[in-house]
């Protein structure tokens, strides 16, 4: 559009602040999130001020970088922004899981300016040198730069930035507080930057896993993370539409598709997951696996059994066809060129398509509910403007069942596995998506580390809806090995909103409590709810039974 152009041109941006602020709001970024202190004062100033992003000031910044994170994963990319070493160090944890799951995040850290770092004085919050806390974040992101040099500013955050589209991971950004408004250098116009592929390695790329997928009796795709963060899972559809190929996801993978797909498979993960899809995937003469990373919870802790000499693999890192790599192909370049190859197009036969979840009639009035019930209704509850996010434990092994029905509506850490995720995750993924409505599963002890983030939720409008699985402890370990160590100091969840002066609690024991509980929720839209449902501590998913079991074989093996 003329106008707009015109508009963009005339823009001026002259500062180190307004520089940024500009090029995070042209890539999307409405929302950031942080606490401020004195060394980020300058900059939250200029971000208050700003017309295009809004501040949301989280209680902790652990939870501000987990809030971000979930930001990236629905929206592109997410911000967070903090202060020198307190607040940054303490955001090191959730950029570590971005990191790991590979969301782009971008790390903001106000610093002692470059004049008050003159004969290394003893300033606040300074750990061991000045670049102490930027070696800690080299180590957790794939970009990072202090802005230090007006001259070169403008520059390194295009560069910075750019690697953060680039291979969908945090970045790190320092702004030391001297230069939030000194001007960088005049009329510089950012350049976008689209990393190509290399054509002929391209070509036979795509020349070798057609002529595998052509060959093959019975191809099956198996779909990844990385389709999430390029946001690849129109082309996905396309690809199995295309050529009736059946797709099965991973854990960290799940909802890439809708799950009521009649060409949706189920989530592979090793011995973990459902048996018919295990052997679907197994025994598979080409295995084609899209954006997918095999962690050992994707991998279903080493059981799986997947052959490299039958299985092609394109993920952002490298492109493989048996045991052949090729370098400098893209994920999306490979994608978009096996859409346009001639791939034999097949009927779909028989596939262990999941069951679609039954109408929930509670049992007895009193019937205590277990997890597997709680879950079973929770599909029911689940609609198009619902979106899933789990943490660590119980809340992500039984979510793993739930059947999505809608590509991007999961979240969780199934890799990385940091508990604390999901109730900061909530928020952000609501900021980044308002027309959905957040489901936080959250275990008591997951719930205990950032639950009170839900002060974070009632101060800005929001309203997820939110379980707390109380089985009275870290459930997941004492399937490993028990002790005093996993007992937990008894909350009243239900009654948290009386803390805060927001939401609802609700108090679930039975079948039918839940039942009304949900209905509530359903109607009560205007703030939170928070469900707290009591659970025998004794019960397990079965998911959980097969992962401890296979863990506790480990521990003993390690400690013989
Ligand atoms: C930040 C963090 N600390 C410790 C762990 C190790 N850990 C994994 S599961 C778990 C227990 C989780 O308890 P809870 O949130 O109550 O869920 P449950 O296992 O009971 O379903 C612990 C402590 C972790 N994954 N993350
Ligand atoms: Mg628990």
């Amino acid at each position: 559009m003329p106008l707009e152009r015109a508009q963009r041109a005339l823009r001026i941006v002259s500062t180190i602040g307004e520089y940024l602020i500009d090029q995070l709001g042209a890539r999307g970024v409405r929302h950031v999130f942080g606490i401020p202190g004195d060394y980020v004062l300058g900059f939250y100033d200029q971000l208050s001020k700003s017309r295009r992003l809004r501040l949301i000031n989280t209680c902790d910044e652990q939870a501000a970088g987990f809030a971000a994170d979930a930001y990236a994963r629905v929206r592109g990319l997410g911000a967070v922004c903090v202060t020198y070493c307190v607040g940054g160090l303490k955001v090191a944890n959730a950029t570590a899981e971005a990191f790991a799951e590979k969301s782009p995040v971008v790390v903001i850290s106000g610093a002692p300016g470059i004049k008050e770092r003159e004969k290394n004085p003893l300033l606040h919050h300074k750990v061991k040198d000045f670049d102490t806390q930027k070696k800690v974040f080299e180590q957790l992101t794939c970009a990072s730069t202090v802005l230090d040099d007006p001259q070169l500013a403008f520059q390194e955050i295009d560069r910075v930035l750019a690697a953060a589209e680039r291979h969908k991971q945090p970045v790190y950004i320092e702004l030391p507080r001297d230069m939030v408004f000194a001007h960088g250098v005049a009329h510089h116009q950012p350049r976008p930057v689209r990393a190509s592929s290399d054509p002929p390695a391209l070509r036979a790329a795509l020349a070798d896993a057609s002529q595998m997928i052509n060959a093959a009796r019975r191809p099956v795709i198996l779909a990844d993370v990385e389709l999430h963060r390029f946001a690849l899972q129109p082309q996905l559809l396309k690809l199995a539409r295309q050529t009736g190929l059946p797709v099965a996801t991973t854990v960290l993978g799940k909802s890439v598709i809708g799950e009521d797909h009649s060409f949706y498979v189920g989530v592979y993960e090793g011995a973990l997951g459902r048996d018919d899809v295990r052997r679907f995937i197994e025994t598979s003469d080409c295995l084609i696996m899209l954006g997918a990373f095999l962690t050992d919870i994707n991998l279903g802790i080493y059981t799986a059994r997947l052959d490299p000499a039958r299985s092609i693999s394109a993920n952002s890192e490298k492109i493989s066809v048996g045991y052949r790599s090729y370098h400098d192909v893209s994920l999306e370049d490979f994608l978009a060129g096996l859409l346009k190859t001639r791939l034999r197009r097949r009927a779909l036969g028989p596939i262990p398509h999941p069951p679609p979840p039954g109408a929930f009639r509670p049992r007895r009035r009193d019937a205590p509910i277990t997890i597997k019930r709680l879950f079973q209704r929770l599909n029911d509850f689940i609609d198009s403007n619902t979106m899933v996010v789990a943490d660590v434990g119980e809340a992500l092994f039984a979510a793993t069942d739930l059947y999505i029905r809608h590509p991007t509506e999961f979240l969780g850490p199934a890799y990385y596995a940091s508990m604390g995720f999901a109730v900061p995750a909530g928020i952000g993924a609501q900021l980044a998506a308002p027309r959905k409505r957040p489901l936080v599963l959250v275990g008591d002890g997951a719930f205990q580390m950032t639950g009170m983030e839900l002060a974070t939720a009632a101060r800005y409008g929001l309203n997820p809806v939110v379980i707390v699985l109380n089985n009275f402890g870290y459930g997941t370990e004492r399937q490993i090995k028990d002790g005093p160590y996993n007992d937990l100091s008894l909350w009243n969840y239900s009654r948290v909103p009386e803390v805060l002066g927001a939401g609802r609690g609700f108090l679930v024991k039975t079948e039918s409590e839940l039942q009304s509980a949900l209905a509530e929720a359903a109607r009560f839209t205007r703030g939170f709810c928070l469900l707290e449902v009591q659970l025998d501590p004794a019960d397990r998913s079965p998911a959980l039974q097969r992962l401890a079991h296979r863990l506790s074989l480990r521990l003993s093996a390690a400690s013989a």
